[in-house]
């Protein structure tokens, strides 16, 4: 009995080894925070069909959208150790952990969203890219994101100093606090996932994000008072865990930088659809847009937070100034 049960866990470990060299990844999970239907969403669906198909079947991916393998922060470390073998992130929560993603969170440092596109594409996504994989971390994609705006409940901005008091939720990294604080606002970072009740209930005034988030979280309807001072232009990253990725055949690691590479077109597309959707949605909803005719009061206040990083970050100056020099 005992020999029939020895040999037959043989067999079982001789067979793991042979599908571990034919690398079959089975059931990869794979984080997301947004609802259906969003541009992120389904772009991350299209990855994993093109994957299926692509390799018949020998990677199959199991989606958890709407945050539900837990908050963004949370997700990134799990991401790096290999609990969650992919995803769908923002830079801006990257920051904390890999000091070159971080230079994307700084204030009006893309002067507009196609040069962003082209610089993404270009040396400054490979310098970030370089540190992220130095982190655990194997990028696939670049997602457009738009530009950020703040949202609250209290009155318009149009200058610095209407930011003043107001209490401002922020993603989680020190950059956003010093940004907020750069213009005497009080800032909370604060999980995605409970800005919606915190404005409601008054523990925050508002926050600042995209179109396409302000309006699929609902929060316009607590927030009414949106304006356009695009501080922020954060893009997000189609990822993988590099403990998961290095696992795989050349082949099939091939196969999947070619499909995060389909999904990140297809989600720029959509993207530019739905940031026009979200506007009309949000205004029939009763939102009052204001626009920043001269956003130097806003990069004036705002300054302090690239000296601060880059005193704390002077290795990074060079990727800094190859942004601001336009790549
Ligand atoms: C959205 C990003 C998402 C962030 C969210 C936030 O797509 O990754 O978690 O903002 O503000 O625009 O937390």
């Amino acid at each position: 009995m005992y020999h029939k049960f020895s040999s037959l866990l043989v067999g079982a470990v001789a067979a793991a080894a042979l599908v571990g060299t034919a690398a079959i990844a089975d059931n990869w999970r794979g984080w997301n925070i947004h609802v259906d239907g969003y541009p992120n969403t389904v772009a991350m669906d299209k990855f994993a069909e093109l994957l299926e198909e692509k390799t018949g079947g020998e990677i199959s991916l199991q989606m958890f959208h709407g945050g539900t393998l837990g908050s963004q922060p949370d997700a990134i470390e799990q991401l790096r150790l290999g609990v969650i073998d992919f995803g769908e992130f923002s830079l801006g929560p990257f920051g904390t952990s890999v000091p070159e993603a971080n230079v994307v969170s700084l204030p009006f440092i893309f002067p507009s969203i196609p040069a962003m596109y082209e610089m993404m594409d270009g040396d400054v996504g490979e310098a970030i890219s370089e540190g992220m994989r130095a982190r655990g971390v194997e990028p696939l994609g670049w997602y457009d994101a738009g530009a950020r705006s703040f949202y609250n409940s209290v009155r318009p901005i149009n200058t610095p100093a209407d930011v003043e008091g107001l209490k401002i939720r922020v993603m989680s990294n020190d950059l956003f606090v010093q940004m907020v604080e750069s213009m005497d606002g009080n800032a909370t970072p604060m999980a995605f996932a409970e800005v919606y009740q915190s404005i409601q209930t008054g523990v925050v005034d508002g926050a600042e994000n995209n179109p396409p988030s302000y309006e699929s979280t609902s929060h316009y309807e607590v927030a009414s008072f949106y304006s356009l001072t695009e501080h922020l232009i954060i893009p997000e990253c189609l990822c993988m865990s590099k403990i998961t990725f290095d696992g795989l055949t050349e082949e099939q690691q091939t196969i999947l930088k070619e499909a995060g590479a389909n999904s990140a077109t297809l989600q720029r597309e959509l993207w530019q659809a739905r940031e026009a959707a979200s506007m009309e949605i949000v205004e029939a909803g009763g939102t009052v847009v204001n626009t920043i005719a001269d956003k130097g009061p806003f990069q004036d206040a705002m300054a302090p937070v690239y000296d601060g990083f880059l005193e704390a970050n002077p290795d990074l100056t060079d990727l800094v100034n190859l942004i601001r020099s336009g790549g």
